[in-house]
């Protein structure tokens, strides 16, 4: 039967039942970003409490280790250090949780059922609140011994760029997340916008265009760096920025100036928004 499967991010939370690659069922809210991680449960046991059978897989934004979740950027979500995420929300629901990070939940889905199909290696790169990822690396996924492996968003992007949540300076995610576009875009525009303001001045303003081409080529510096690292088939880009219109020729672009033998072919998520329920879901029920 279908198994009830939770994404939760640091913008929103999704519940779904899932068979295979179908979505049977979804609701969504917001995550509450109050600083209190009681919210965060109540709010999950709102949207899925009733669908709570079997086993709830659980993908979230944030490291897994053991059942124990701890933000590798608290900035994204704030959550306390070594949370027992599946003990606390097992008990909330009544049902066993098992729980693994959001981005190499949609690695997966997308390897099993999306862009990733067919091929032996690939990265799932997600730009959203923050920028995750997660590896399948000769059809096998990588969480790393600790929950770690894939947290491309905290490679070095640029030695002279902002400080990261994480508490180091220039990663990935602290020049081209969603929230570090608007920042960009504040500083080179000289006014407050969201990110949807930014893609649509883009259109035709070349500053607008210019802060997301700047991030485009972090995106792509950083694919070639994991790609003479691990020698992939692929890239495949999914989160809200990521799939937002324009973001992906910008990245190929971007690409195109690399050395031949370190480009990466880069795809769409196929899965969009759902390839971190549908990943989390097939790993629950196998
Ligand atoms: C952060 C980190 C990753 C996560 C990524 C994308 C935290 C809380 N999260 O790098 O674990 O995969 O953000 O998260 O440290 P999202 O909320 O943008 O999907
Ligand atoms: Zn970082």
């Amino acid at each position: 039967g279908p198994t009830t499967a939770i994404d939760l991010g640091g913008t929103k939370i999704a519940a779904a039942r899932v068979q295979g690659a179908r979505i049977l069922e979804r609701r969504q809210v917001p995550t509450p970003r109050t600083g209190n991680f009681d919210d965060v449960l109540a709010a999950i046991a709102g949207l899925a409490g009733d669908w709570a059978d079997g086993v709830v897989a659980l993908a979230t934004t944030g490291l897994v280790d053991q059942g124990r979740l701890t933000a590798i950027n608290p900035k994204t979500l704030d959550v306390p250090f070594g949370l027992p995420i599946e003990a606390l929300l097992g008990a909330r629901l009544g049902v066993p949780v098992r729980a693994m990070n959001d981005a190499q939940a949609a690695a997966w889905g997308e390897y099993r059922h999306g862009a990733g199909q067919g091929t032996g290696s690939m990265l799932f790169l997600t730009v959203s609140t923050g920028i995750g990822g997660g590896l399948v690396l000769d059809g096998r996924l990588r969480t790393g011994s600790g929950g770690l492996a894939g947290h491309v968003g905290h490679i070095l992007a640029d030695p002279a760029g902002p400080l990261c949540g994480c508490g180091r300076y220039g990663c990935l995610e602290a020049v081209a997340s969603g929230p570090a576009l608007e920042r960009a875009g504040a500083r080179r525009l000289g006014r407050a916008l969201t990110c949807e303001d930014l893609f649509r001045a883009a259109t035709t303003d070349a500053q607008a265009a210019a802060v997301l081409d700047d991030a485009a080529q972090s995106i792509a510096s950083v694919l070639c760096s994991l790609h003479a690292a691990l020698e992939l088939d692929c890239a495949v880009i999914g989160g809200s920025v990521g799939l937002a219109t324009g973001f992906l020729a910008r990245i190929d672009t971007a690409m195109a100036q690399a050395p031949a033998r370190l480009r990466l072919g880069i795809r769409a998520a196929r899965l969009g928004a759902d390839a971190g329920l549908v990943g989390v879901a097939d790993l629950a029920s196998s």
